[in-house]
C-alpha cells in the first residue's frame, strides 16, 4: 500500500514538475534585463535615525528598517541607500570612529546582516555610505597619530606643521590618500561589507579625497583604482560618487572611475523649470546635453537622478513647489526623475511630501543648536509603533499627511510615486539602459523624450511626454499602447506610450 502511494506521489510530482518546467526555464524579459543590467535599481535613501524605531527609544534603527521592508516593497523601490551606520560621535554619522562596527543607537553587525539578508529575500539591494575623506578626531588612527609624530598612523593624515588638515572642519580629519596604506585600509573596509552582502557604496565627498592642483583627475583615478578592487570582489557591485556640483561640466570626469554620479544638474533643471517655470523649453535639452558630455567619457554610464537629498532643503519646501499647484508639481518632478535613465534615488519622506529646511545655528528648545537636522526629520508614520522622536517638531510638517493615511488614498502623493515606480519596473525601456533622446516637438509646454533598450533581441521603446504647463494639452502622436496617463495631459501631468522600437527616428 505504502509503495502504491509512493508511486502515485512520484507520478503526481512528475506531472507537477512537467507542467511547471517551461515556466521556470524561461525567464521573463524583465528577469533577463535585470541580470544584464545589475546596476539599474530604484533607490530609497534612508537616514536611519529618522526612519523607524523598533525598540521605543525614539531613535530609528536597523531593525526598524528590517521590520518595515513591507512598506519599502509596497512603495516599489528595489534598493536602499543607508546614510552612515558606523560608530560616530555625531547625530549624522559622517565622522566615523570604527569602520567595522555599527552605531549602537542603530543596532549591531548581526542586525545589519539580518537586514541585508531579509532585504535580499525580497530582491532589495543595500548600498551604504563610504565616508573615507575623513575620520572622526576620536578614531583610534587619529588619536594615535596626534599623540606622536612617531605614530604608525601619523602618515594616515595630512599634516601642516602639527595640525591635521580638515576639508569640512568640526574635527573631521582628512585621510591621506597619497599613503598606499590608507588605500589598503579602505579596500579592507569595502571587502568587509561586500562579504556581508552589501551591493555597493556611495563615496561621500568624492571631490575632496585628494586636495591637489589636479584634484578632479587625481580623485577620478583614485576612485577608478578603488572601483577596480571592488569589482574584483563583486563584478555586479555598484559605486556611486557624490560630487556636489550643479554644473555637469565640473563632475563628468568622475565617470572615469565611478559607475554612477548623482545628477545634480538634472535636479537643478527640474527645480528651475518645473518649480519656478523658468525657460521651460530647455528642460530636456539641458539634460540631454549633460548626457552627451558623459557619454564621451563612459558610454555605459548609470545616471542617478534625484529631486532631493539630505544636504538640500526638501523639494516640498522649495518656493517653486510650495505655492501654486504644489501637489501637481511635486508629483511631476518625481515622474521626471523616475522616468530618466539609470538608477533614480528617492529621499525618504519625499514620497509623502515632507518638508524641511536648513537652519543657521538656531537654538531649538528640547534639542539645541541646529543646522541640517530639519532636512532629516523623523519620518511620519501616522502610527506610534515605529515613530522616531529624537528631534522635536519645528512645525514644518504640521500639514503633512502621514504615510498610513496616504497609502489608503488613491489621490495621494504616495500613490503617485507607487504608480510611476510600477510603470518603470514593468517596462524595460524605462528601467534599463541609458538611451535618452529629446522628443522632436518639445516646446515650452510639452517636454518629452524617447527611452529605448535593446538586449539580445529583446527591445522596447517608449515616449515619455510631460506637460510642464499650468493648462491641459491634447497630444496627437502615433503610438502602440498607453502605459500611463491620457492623450489629454492635465496641467503638470504625464503621458507614457510605447512606440515601435524600429521607428524611434520618427519621434526624435
Ligand atoms: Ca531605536
Ligand atoms: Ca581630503
Amino acid at each position: 500500500m505504502k509503495k502504491i502511494i509512493y508511486i502515485v506521489i512520484l507520478f503526481l510530482l512528475s506531472i507537477g514538475f512537467g507542467a511547471c518546467q517551461p515556466i521556470e526555464d524561461e525567464p521573463t524579459d524583465i528577469e533577463i534585463l535585470t541580470d544584464a543590467f545589475p546596476q539599474n535599481d530604484i533607490y530609497y535613501e534612508i537616514f536611519v535615525r529618522s526612519f523607524a524605531d523598533s525598540n521605543q527609544d525614539g531613535i530609528g534603527d536597523l531593525n526598524g528598517i528590517t521590520e518595515n521592508l513591507d512598506y519599502i516593497a509596497e512603495l516599489g523601490v528595489t534598493a536602499l541607500w543607508l546614510m552612515p551606520i558606523n560608530t560616530s560621535p555625531s547625530y549624522h554619522g559622517y565622522d566615523v570612529t570604527d569602520y567595522y562596527d555599527i552605531n549602537p543607537d542603530y543596532g549591531t553587525l548581526a542586525d545589519f546582516q539580518n537586514l541585508i539578508d531579509q532585504a535580499a529575500s525580497r530582491n532589495i539591494d543595500i548600498l551604504i555610505d563610504l565616508v573615507i575623506n575623513h575620520t572622526s578626531d576620536q578614531h583610534p588612527w587619529y588619536v594615535s597619530a596626534a599623540s606622536s609624530s612617531d605614530s604608525p598612523y601619523r602618515d594616515y593624515y595630512v599634516w601642516n606643521n602639527n595640525t591635521a588638515y580638515e576639508s569640512f572642519g568640526g574635527g573631521m580629519k582628512d585621510l591621506n590618500f597619497e599613503n598606499p596604506d590608507v588605500i589598503t585600509e579602505v579596500e579592507n573596509i569595502t571587502d568587509f561589507y561586500l562579504n556581508m552582502g552589501v551591493h555597493g557604496f556611495r563615496i561621500d565627498a568624492a571631490r575632496h579625497l585628494i586636495e591637489s592642483n589636479n584634484q578632479t583627475l587625481d580623485n577620478a583615478l583614485l576612485i577608478f583604482e578603488l572601483n577596480q578592487h571592488i569589482k574584483e570582489v563583486d563584478p555586479n557591485s555598484f559605486l556611486i560618487s557624490e560630487v556636489f556640483e550643479y554644473n555637469y561640466a565640473l563632475y563628468t570626469d568622475y565617470y572615469i572611475g565611478s559607475d554612477a554620479l548623482f545628477d545634480f544638474s538634472a535636479a537643478y533643471n527640474i527645480w528651475d523649470k518645473v518649480g519656478n517655470g523658468n525657460n521651460r523649453y530647455q528642460l530636456v535639452s539641458n539634460i540631454q546635453k549633460s548626457f552627451g558630455a558623459i557619454r564621451d567619457i563612459k558610454p555605459n554610464f548609470v545616471d542617478a537622478p534625484f529631486i532631493s537629498n539630505h544636504d538640500i532643503d526638501r523639494i516640498a519646501s522649495m518656493t517653486g513647489f510650495s505655492s501654486f499647484n504644489s501637489f501637481e508639481k511635486l508629483a511631476l518632478a518625481a515622474r521626471i526623475s523616475l522616468t530618466m535613465p539609470g538608477s533614480p534615488f528617492i529621499y525618504y519622506g519625499e514620497e509623502i511630501g515632507m518638508k524641511g529646511e536648513r537652519y543657521e545655528g538656531d537654538y531649538i528648545t528640547g534639542y539645541g543648536i541646529v543646522y541640517d537636522e530639519y532636512r532629516r526629520q523623523p519620518f511620519i508614520w501616522g502610527e506610534p509603533e515605529y515613530q522616531t522622536s529624537w528631534l522635536p517638531s519645528d512645525g514644518s510638517n504640521d500639514q503633512t499627511v502621514a504615510v498610513s493615511l496616504q497609502m489608503n488614498d488613491q489621490n495621494s502623493l504616495f500613490t503617485q510615486y507607487q504608480e510611476i515606480i510600477k510603470v518603470r519596473r514593468e517596462n524595460i525601456a524605462l528601467m534599463f539602459g541609458n538611451y535618452f533622446e529629446a522628443y522632436q516637438d518639445n516646446d515650452s509646454n510639452i517636454q518629452g523624450y524617447v527611452r529605448y533598450v535593446e538586449h539580445e533581441g529583446i527591445k522596447q521603446a517608449v515616449l515619455v511626454l510631460h506637460n510642464i504647463s499650468p493648462d491641459s494639452r491634447m497630444i496627437d502622436v502615433e503610438f502602440l499602447e498607453i502605459l500611463y496617463g491620457d492623450l489629454t495631459i492635465p496641467a503638470f501631468g504625464t503621458l507614457i506610450v510605447t512606440i515601435d522600437p524600429d521607428r524611434i527616428g520618427e519621434y526624435i
